[in-house]
């Protein structure tokens, strides 16, 4: 892989691996915006980062009746602009407590709980392209298309630059995520009102509100409606929560457990503790996320300083739309004989009465990972 050429990198970023690109900023730091400031946004590479011309086309083809090829300016200007704000989050957010929690390795960057952002995106719907291109409806049988539209797929790639396990980088959702109204899927090229940098994706990128960062193809020069979900290898072989006694990689490889494990999507319903400290005497302030899962957007985070025993509603102090994450704050008095240092714990709780549970199983990928939040304070 050619590293030369990268672009410059958030300096308010702390990096996990240098090439290529993988950092992750302070988590109290992130807390402080509704709205994650570019320079505080995670980086998530597989591969390293090529600077790019607006001149890039995205080929629209596969199962549509009209094959399209555009740049980003001609995507501009023939649909409408379109925003969304939507939380991104890498599916090995919180990897490194999962490690600690279940006392065992996974396999994978360590990521910390500060691989998620919350930006307001800006580009065109994926549905008004493939509707021009010619989609119909979901379960419409298009054209001689055998499967009906609720069974297929479709599939976004970059052949910009080979990956450290692929000669390119794709992944593929479910078509019906892509035509669902308010799904708020889009081809993006802009980050809170600015163009995309190089290192989010410029010129293009998907944004796919709900699921796993990976799915979130960056510098995106092919969609794709198909029959099958991406064949490239992050979709087949990597991001799935394989059951815990898949131990080891090449147990996986030889049991064929990557194809018996459908992709992570979705991702579930999370929270995490930023910060947690005493403020005065007896009084202790904590902040931190939460996000929604499949369910629906978060109703409430609750708080514990007893390990779960018990629970006290926190303050939800931003939230904005059904893809936004959930910001929140808690000022607990501890009871007289409690001491003044210890832990903290935050559960979400989301629109359906799903909540986070105290413990969730050890995967070896080390992904998904949705405990309860906790941190220590004094
Ligand atoms: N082309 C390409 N797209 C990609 C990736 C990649 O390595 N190459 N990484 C994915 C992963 S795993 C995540 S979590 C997000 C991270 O996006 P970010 O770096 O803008 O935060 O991009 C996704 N899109
Ligand atoms: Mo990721």
């Amino acid at each position: 892989m050619d590293f030369s050429n990268e672009p410059q990198h958030s300096v308010q970023l702390i990096a996990r691996a240098e090439k290529p690109w993988n950092a992750e900023p302070e988590l109290d730091k992130l807390v402080q915006h509704n709205i994650t400031p570019e320079e505080l946004v995670y980086c998530r590479n597989h591969s390293p980062i090529k600077p790019l011309g607006e001149d890039l086309t995205v080929k629209i083809d596969g199962l549509v009746q009209n094959k399209l090829q555009l740049t980003t300016k001609e995507l501009k200007d023939k649909f409408e602009r379109r925003e969304v704000v939507a939380a991104l989050q890498c599916a090995g957010n919180r990897r490194k407590t999962m490690v600690e929690k279940k006392h065992k390795d996974v396999d994978g960057i360590k990521w910390e709980e500060a691989t998620i952002c919350n930006v307001r995106w800006g580009g065109v719907s994926v549905r008004d392209v493939l509707l021009h291109a010619g989609i119909t409806s979901p379960n419409a049988k298009a054209n001689g298309i055998q499967s009906p539209t609720s069974q297929l797929h479709l599939c976004f790639a970059s052949h910009v630059t080979a990956c450290e396990e692929d000669d390119w980088f794709g992944a593929s959702i479910p078509l019906e995520k892509a035509m669902d109204d308010n799904g708020g899927v889009l081809l993006a090229f802009e980050m809170n009102g600015k163009p995309l940098s190089p290192d989010h994706g410029f010129p293009l990128r998907a944004v796919i509100p709900g699921y796993s960062g990976v799915r979130w193809v960056k510098w995106v020069d092919r969609i794709t409606v198909s029959e099958g979900e991406s064949e490239n290898f992050y979709q087949q072989k990597d991001y799935k929560v394989l059951p815990p006694q898949v131990e080891k990689h090449d147990q996986a490889n030889r049991e064929d457990w990557w194809s018996k494990v459908p992709a992570l999507q979705a991702m579930p319903l999370n929270s995490a503790i930023a910060i947690a400290r005493i403020v005065a005497p007896r009084v202790l302030y904590v902040k931190g996320y939460a996000i929604s899962g499949e369910t629906g957007q978060v109703a409430r985070v609750d708080v514990s300083i007893d390990e779960g025993k018990s629970w006290q509603p926190a303050r939800i102090t931003y939230q904005e739309g059904r893809w936004s994450w959930t910001l929140w704050e808690a000022t607990i008095a501890l009871p007289e004989g409690h001491p003044e240092r210890g832990k903290v714990w935050s559960r979400a709780v989301d629109e359906r009465g799903e909540m986070q549970r105290l413990d969730v199983d050890w995967n070896l990928r080390g992904v998904a990972y949705t405990a309860v939040g906790e941190r220590e304070f004094q």
